[in-house]
């Protein structure tokens, strides 16, 4: 079996969560950092999106795959990882779906709202990007903040319901996404509903080492741009 290279960028939660899922899989890789080399010739030629996460491996058809869901779900595909996604149609649709509505609805809202304070760029087309003046950036940052509300609920409500993850007793990739996700609004000091911090904290007790040793990567981002 071909080994897995990751490539990464550590403050990043899209890349919290792959290698949250790789240890917590306790998979054989190996982790690259390639912190400002994604646009370089060498990085574009293997992937063309310049994005991490990235895994590298012989058994893939153009050696490379992005997007951090498409990795976790082939990699629980191709080894078998039935406890993080199960193989049943019906609770595999509920994973795909959170992941989806997470990727497609929550992540932009957060992006917006979060980014700024990351001092992380902002994607073209967005009012932060373009040469708006400062006020109605920070309006359509606002809005974006109000806006996390609603799909937070409905990962409480709908998805979680009366389990303790998405993936019921125990973390499934969605959780691992989501998890991941949350920990970015730390650098805007929104207040995470109680069974928000709940969630957290139970997934971190959960995974263990495999889920705290990313974290500090992306906590100690938020630190330090908190103290600049
Ligand atoms: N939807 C993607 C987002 C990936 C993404 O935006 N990656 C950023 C880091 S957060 C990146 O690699 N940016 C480097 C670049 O575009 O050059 C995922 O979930 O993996």
């Amino acid at each position: 079996m071909a080994t897995i290279k990751l490539n990464v960028i550590k403050p990043s939660v899209n890349n919290m969560t792959v290698r949250v899922f790789l240890r917590a899989a306790k998979l054989d890789f190996t982790e690259h950092d390639v912190y400002g080399q994604t646009r370089s010739a060498e990085y574009l030629a293997r992937a063309p999106s310049h994005l991490t996460p990235m895994i590298e491996t012989a058994d893939l058809p153009k050696g490379a795959l992005w997007e951090s869901c498409a990795i976790m779900q082939y990699l629980c595909n191709k080894h078998g990882l039935d406890q993080f996604y199960p193989k049943d149609p019906e609770p595999r649709a509920m994973i795909d779906s959170a992941m989806f509505y997470l990727i497609g609805t929550f992540y932009p809202y957060l992006a917006r709202a979060t980014y700024p304070a990351l001092n992380f760029p902002q994607y073209p087309g967005e009012v932060g990007f373009s040469d708006a003046d400062v006020e109605t950036k920070e309006k359509a940052r606002k809005a974006a903040v109000e806006a996390l509300a609603e799909p937070l609920e409905v990962f409480r409500a709908f998805y979680m319901g009366d389990k303790s993850f998405i993936g019921g007793d125990s973390p499934s990739i969605a959780d691992i996404r989501l998890a991941s996700t949350l920990e970015f609004l730390a650098a805007i000091d929104y207040s995470l509903p109680d069974w928000a911090k709940t969630y957290v904290t139970a997934m971190e007790k959960s995974l263990g080492e495999a889920y705290s040793e990313p974290a500090a990567d992306v906590r100690g981002y938020i630190d330090y741009v908190k103290s600049l």
